[in-house]
């Protein structure tokens, strides 16, 4: 395709990128969690009953939702968020009680219970040696930050080969950097058992629970969940491995209680400070404007913003003008500082005729 062919191509694939920004594991405030099991719907995560017949953007039932999900590590090639995949190493259908040789990614029936369904894989040679599932969540809060995030899973394995796999768990900001989570490790065990059948890592609850934070995610900020698996010891054939009972729930950072703050001082143009200016705040929410007097070092400050949102500060005085007499702030962490400073004023006489 030529260079032209790209630029003519750039603004219909703009709209495509606008109309699917929706679809991914979206919180807010009023809904902040999500339970990803695989038996039914979830709206731009799962359609149906997952029977592994793909992956796509807008999923036919028993698909995954593509802008959802991204799946490496496959001879077939990988899946990347809004792919499409539908047969092959990433659809090979849903398999009850395991046991298959075929390197791919399966929908694991029927196990823990009738009708369960979970996300099962095969490694192979070139299959998932390493290979990764990545889950990406949206802040949909058009307000509220994300702060932390508790994420629990399940682990089924079915060690039927004489190799262990490992299954990691990492979290990303960007979806290029991820940060290791080494206390949710999972290593199958590696001389396989004399009669395999799957079995739930762990006794009770979830097999993995987790918090992660203090994290960042602003509205419409992104955040990425990956498990990663790969040949851990042995030799020969691996073992079998399925993920199930994604929980996923937010804690946001409100208006109220908000932990950000703006100061700043207020300088003539010597460098001096001015006390007894009115400084005004304006925020991006409904609430009404505040404003504050500088005092005698010509500081300011208002407490109780909330991070991520952006705010114009202005200074207003009758003796002075300013530089630049309004500053958009953008509070990306917890405090920010800034400074007004005054135009030199002209000689008082030379005004007067
Ligand atoms: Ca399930
Ligand atoms: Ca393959
Ligand atoms: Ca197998
Ligand atoms: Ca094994």
């Amino acid at each position: 395709m030529s260079f032209n062919s790209h630029k003519f191509l750039a603004p219909f694939l703009i709209l495509l990128l606008a109309a699917g920004s929706a679809a991914q594991v979206g919180l807010t405030a009023s809904a902040p969690s999500v339970s990803i099991d695989f038996e039914s719907t979830l709206e731009r995560v799962s359609s149906g009953t997952f029977s592994a017949a793909g992956f796509a953007p807008l999923p036919l039932e028993g698909q995954l939702d593509s802008d959802a999900w991204s799946v490496k590590g496959f001879s077939d090639g990988d899946l990347l968020f809004g792919g499409t995949a539908v047969s092959g190493d990433l659809a090979r259908g849903a398999i009850s009680g395991g046991g298959t040789s075929t390197g791919g990614l399966y929908a694991l029936a029927d196990f823990p219970a009738a009708d369960g369904r979970s996300v099962a894989f095969q490694a192979g040679g070139t299959d998932f040696t390493p290979g990764s599932i990545t889950l990406k969540i949206t802040n949909l809060d058009p307000e509220q930050i994300i702060v932390s995030l508790t994420v629990s899973y399940d682990i089924y394995e079915l060690n039927d080969q004489g190799r262990s796999s490992y299954l990691y768990f990492s979290y990303s900001g960007d979806d290029v950097s991820y940060t290791p989570l080494p206390t949710l490790d999972h290593t199958t065990v590696e001389a396989a058992d004399a009669s395999p059948e799957f079995f739930k890592i762990g006794k009770g609850g979830p097999s993995r629970t987790v918090t992660i934070g203090p994290i960042s995610v602003i509205p419409n900020g992104e955040f990425f969940l990956r498990w990663e698996s790969d040949d851990f010891s042995g030799t020969g054939s691996r073992d079998e491995l399925a993920i199930d009972n994604i929980s996923v729930g937010a804690q946001f950072l409100g208006t109220t209680g908000a932990e950000g703050s703006i100061e700043g001082r207020v300088l003539s143009a010597d460098g001096e400070p001015l006390g007894f200016v009115t400084v005004l705040l304006n925020g991006s929410s409904a609430d009404s404007a505040r404003f504050a007097l500088t005092n005698h070092f010509g500081r300011f400050r208002f407490d109780g913003l909330a991070v991520g949102n952006t705010f114009v500060v202005r200074a207003m005085s009758g003796r002075n003008m300013f530089e630049t007499p309004s500053i958009p702030v953008t509070l990306k962490r917890k405090s920010e500082f800034v400074t007004f400073r005054s135009v030199p004023a002209g000689d008082p006489g030379s005004a007067v005729p």
